[in-house]
C-alpha cells in the first residue's frame, strides 16, 4: 500500500472545549495514521469563525497550497465537518484531495470491515454522509487506486446520482435490517433464555480485544491502531462458580463518533443494548481517559444503554509506572476495577466484581418437568447450575440457579416455587 503523505489541519477556535486543539489535533494523526497515511505536518489554525466558503479562509489556503507543494502532500485532512461547497473550495485552492475526520473515520471503517453485515453498515454510513453533499450530477466513490477517505466498501468505480443513491441507501436499509433480524434470532438462541452476557465497550484502542483474548483464549485481532475491530465477537466464559456466561466485544468508540456510523451499526451495536452487564474500559495510560470515558457515555445514552449495568475497568495499569496515578483515576471511578489485560493481572478482582453484580441477576428455581422433557433439562443443564435432581415417578424435580431471564421463560410453563 502506498503511504499517502497527509497534511493534518485543526482550527482552534479559541473556545474553551474538553478538548484542547493540540489534544484534537494529536487524535486525528491517530486517526490518520490507522487509516494508513504518513502524518507530514499537523497545522493549528486560529480563526473565531470558519468561513462559509472555504472554512480557514483564503489566505490560509493558499499557505497550505505552498506546503502541499514543497511536501508533496497527497491529502489534506481537516479536523472539523467541512460542507460540499467548503471541500470543493478547499481542493481547488490546496490542489490536492481535501476531506474531513468524518470520511476520515468512514475510511478507516471501510477498510476494517470484513464481514458482510460489517460491508454493508459502512456502506449506509458513506452513502447517507454523501447524499447531502452531492453537487452538479453526482460524485465518483471510491476513486481508483483507493486512497485516504475514498474507499469504498468495495473496490468498484461507481458513478452514481443523487436518485440512484437514494435507491441504494433504501436497499442497503432493507438488506441490513434481515440481517439485524438474523442477528437478533442468533442472539436469542444463544442467551436469551440463558447465559448472562457482559459487552466490553469503551473508546477505541483501550484495550478490549486483548481483554476478550486473555479471558477465553480467542483470537481477536489486536492492534495498536484506532478502531482494529468493527465486527462483534461473542466467546463463552466459566464462572469459577461454574456459571456459564457470554463476553462480547465490539466496535470501539470515539470522541464525535460520526451520526452515519452510530445510525448504520445499529444492529452490531444491539449487543450492547441486549448485554446484561457492561464493562467500560478505560486506558490508564491515556492522557484524556477521562474524557474518552464521556465519550463512551455519549455513544451509550445515544444508543439508549447509558443505565445499564456498568462496570469500570482501569486496563493497562503496567503502563501507568506512578502509583498516584492510578489512586486519581480510582478516585474518578467509583468501585473501578485495576487490570492490565496484557499481562493478565487483576483479573480475579475483575471476575469476582462480575460475580458480585450478577448475583442479583440470578435466582434459584424449584421446578418440577416432565421426564421425558430433554430439551428444558438440557437448557437448565447448560445454562444453570444443578443444586440437585430427583425423579419423582414420570416427573424430574430440578433445583437449580439460574439467569432472571431463564427463570421467567420457564415461569411461563413450568415454574413452580
Ligand atoms: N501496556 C498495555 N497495553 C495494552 C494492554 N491491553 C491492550 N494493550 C495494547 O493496546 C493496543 C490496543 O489493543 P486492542 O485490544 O486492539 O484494543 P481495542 O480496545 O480492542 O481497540 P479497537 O478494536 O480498535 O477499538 C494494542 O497494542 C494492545 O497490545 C495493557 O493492559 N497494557
Ligand atoms: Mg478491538
Amino acid at each position: 500500500m502506498i503511504m499517502e503523505r497527509a497534511l493534518l489541519v485543526t482550527v482552534d477556535s479559541g473556545r474553551k472545549t474538553a478538548w484542547t486543539a493540540e489534544e484534537r489535533s494529536a487524535e486525528l494523526a491517530e486517526l490518520a495514521v490507522s487509516a494508513g497515511a504518513k502524518v507530514a505536518r499537523s497545522l493549528i489554525v486560529h480563526r473565531h469563525e470558519p468561513s462559509s466558503a472555504s472554512f480557514i479562509g483564503s489566505g490560509k489556503a493558499q499557505e497550505i497550497a505552498a506546503i502541499r507543494a514543497s511536501e508533496k502532500i497527497g491529502v489534506v485532512i481537516f479536523n472539523n465537518d467541512l460542507s460540499a461547497s467548503q471541500q470543493k473550495n478547499l481542493e481547488e485552492a490546496i490542489g490536492t484531495k481535501t476531506i474531513d475526520r468524518t470520511q476520515l473515520i468512514l475510511d478507516i471503517f471501510a477498510r476494517r470491515a470484513h464481514s458482510n453485515e460489517g460491508k454493508l453498515q459502512v456502506e449506509l454510513a458513506q452513502l447517507s454522509y454523501l447524499l447531502p453533499r452531492l453537487t452538479g450530477k453526482g460524485i465518483e466513490l471510491s476513486r481508483q487506486g483507493g486512497g485516504i477517505g475514498t474507499s469504498g466498501p468495495g473496490e468498484q468505480k461507481l458513478e452514481m446520482d443523487r436518485r440512484r443513491i437514494r435507491d441504494k441507501i433504501s436497499h442497503l436499509k432493507k438488506s441490513l435490517i434481515a440481517l439485524g433480524r438474523r442477528r437478533a434470532m442468533m442472539r436469542r438462541s444463544r442467551s436469551r433464555f440463558s447465559a448472562l452476557t457482559i459487552a466490553i465497550v469503551g473508546y477505541t484502542n483501550v484495550g478490549k480485544s486483548t481483554l476478550i483474548n486473555a479471558l477465553t483464549d480467542s483470537d481477536v485481532i489486536v492492534r495498536d491502531k484506532l478502531f482494529a475491530t468493527l465486527d462483534p465477537t461473542v466467546r463463552k466464559f466459566i464462572l469459577p462458580n461454574k456459571q456459564k456466561v457470554l463476553f462480547v466485544d465490539t466496535v470501539g468508540f470515539i470522541n464525535d463518533l460520526p451520526y452515519h456510523l452510530v445510525e448504520a451499526f445499529k444492529a452490531t451495536l444491539e449487543e450492547v443494548t441486549e448485554a446484561d452487564l457492561l464493562l467500560h474500559l478505560v486506558d490508564a495510560g491515556h492522557p484524556k481517559l477521562i474524557e474518552q470515558a464521556s465519550a463512551v457515555y455519549d455513544v451509550l445514552k445515544e444508543i439508549g444503554s447509558a443505565e445499564k449495568p456498568v462496570i469500570t475497568v482501569i486496563n493497562k495499569a503496567d503502563k501507568a509506572t506512578d502509583p498516584a496515578v492510578i489512586a486519581r483515576i480510582r478516585a474518578h471511578f467509583k468501585n473501578a476495577v485495576v487490570i492490565s489485560a496484557l499481562k493478565r493481572s487483576g483479573f480475579d478482582a475483575l471476575i469476582a466484581a462480575i460475580m458480585d453484580r450478577m448475583s442479583g441477576m440470578t435466582a434459584v428455581i424449584d421446578i418440577k418437568i416432565p421426564a421425558s422433557d430433554a430439551k428444558t433439562l438440557s437448557l437448565i443443564h447448560e445454562n444453570g447450575l444443578i443444586k440437585s435432581q430427583e425423579y419423582i415417578g414420570d416427573e424430574l424435580h430440578i433445583v437449580a440457579e439460574v439467569s432472571i431471564r431463564l427463570r421467567d421463560a420457564l415461569g411461563s410453563s413450568y415454574f413452580r416455587s
